[in-house]
This record gives C-alpha cells, structure tokens and sequence, in this order.
C-alpha cells in the first residue's frame, strides 16, 4: 500500500485536529497539545519518505492552532498551494482573521511575493498562489491577525 494513502486512512486532518481540542484553560490547552504533538504525532505525521499531509503548528504566543496542508509536498520550485486551519486555544475555528504568507530564504536573504490566502470556510484559509523561485531550504512566514491579537508562525520549507 501507498504510505500516504495509510496515512490519510489512519489520520485525517479533521481527526487529528479533535485532539487538539478539548475544554481546559487555555495555557493548559497550549502545552497539552503542543506535548501531545510532540509526543504522540499530532505535528509528526511524517511517513518515512517525509510526507506529512497534516502538519500542525502552535503560533509563537500559543494564541492559535494552525494545520497546514500543502501541495504538492514536498513543495516545488513553482506555484505551490497551501491550505490553512486555524483554531483558536478552545478548538474554535477562527473566524474572521487576517491572515498572510511570507515566502523566505534565509540562507540568501530574499523572498518572494506576499500572499493573502482567502477564506474557504470558517477557519479555513487557502491560496494557490504561493511561490518559490529556487529549490533549497525556505520558511514561510505565516502572519496572522485575528481576535486573539496578531502573531505569528513559521514553517520551514524543503523546495525541491
Ligand atoms: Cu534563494
């Protein structure tokens, strides 16, 4: 069997998302999911060829939950796509945010165009216009502006 046709049968992101979710303080919230990802691969999703179709992220304040699904992945020199689900620390979809996609290149210190990803649905926000012009080691930055203030996370992007 395809590993990810195992993985998306075993752990969509819809599911993986309910275990983020419960009705504890939300600083407890934080650090119970963000532990629980990290100890029972709620952001680890990776099959053994790398591909993680349900990648999850703690914005830096904690403020906001976010799962990133990309394609393709691994991302390409090109247009990529991405699609973002965004909770709040109770589970929330987060409606009503503003959110943009910084493309980054550390190693040589320029990026490509800023995007506005458009709400799909509540909490779901997406884009086709993400763009790499060089594979190697990128971030996107993913700014977001909503109830629970502005912050930000970042993900590290292998372009191939
Ligand atoms: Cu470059």
């Amino acid at each position: 069997m395809d590993p990810r046709q195992k993985l998306s049968t075993v752990r969509s992101p819809r599911a993986a998302q309910a275990s983020c979710s419960n009705r504890r303080p939300p600083v407890l919230i934080t650090t119970t999911c963000l532990l629980a990802a990290l100890a029972a691969g709620c952001a680890d999703t990776r099959s053994e060829d790398g591909f993680d179709p349900t990648d999850h992220h703690v914005s830096e304040s904690g403020a906001y939950l976010l799962t990133a699904e990309r394609n393709p992945d691994p991302p390409r020199v090109g247009v990529n796509s991405i699609a973002l689900d965004l909770l709040d620390v109770d589970g929330n979809a987060m409606a009503g945010v503003d959110v943009r996609i910084e493309p980054w290149m550390p190693a040589h210190g320029h990026g490509t165009t800023i995007v506005h990803p458009e709400k799909v649905e509540a909490g779901r926000y997406a884009t086709e216009d993400l763009y790499f012009n060089m594979p190697g080691s990128w971030q996107i930055r993913i700014l977001i502006d909503g109830p629970d203030g502005e912050d930000r996370t970042v993900i590290d992007y292998e372009v191939q």
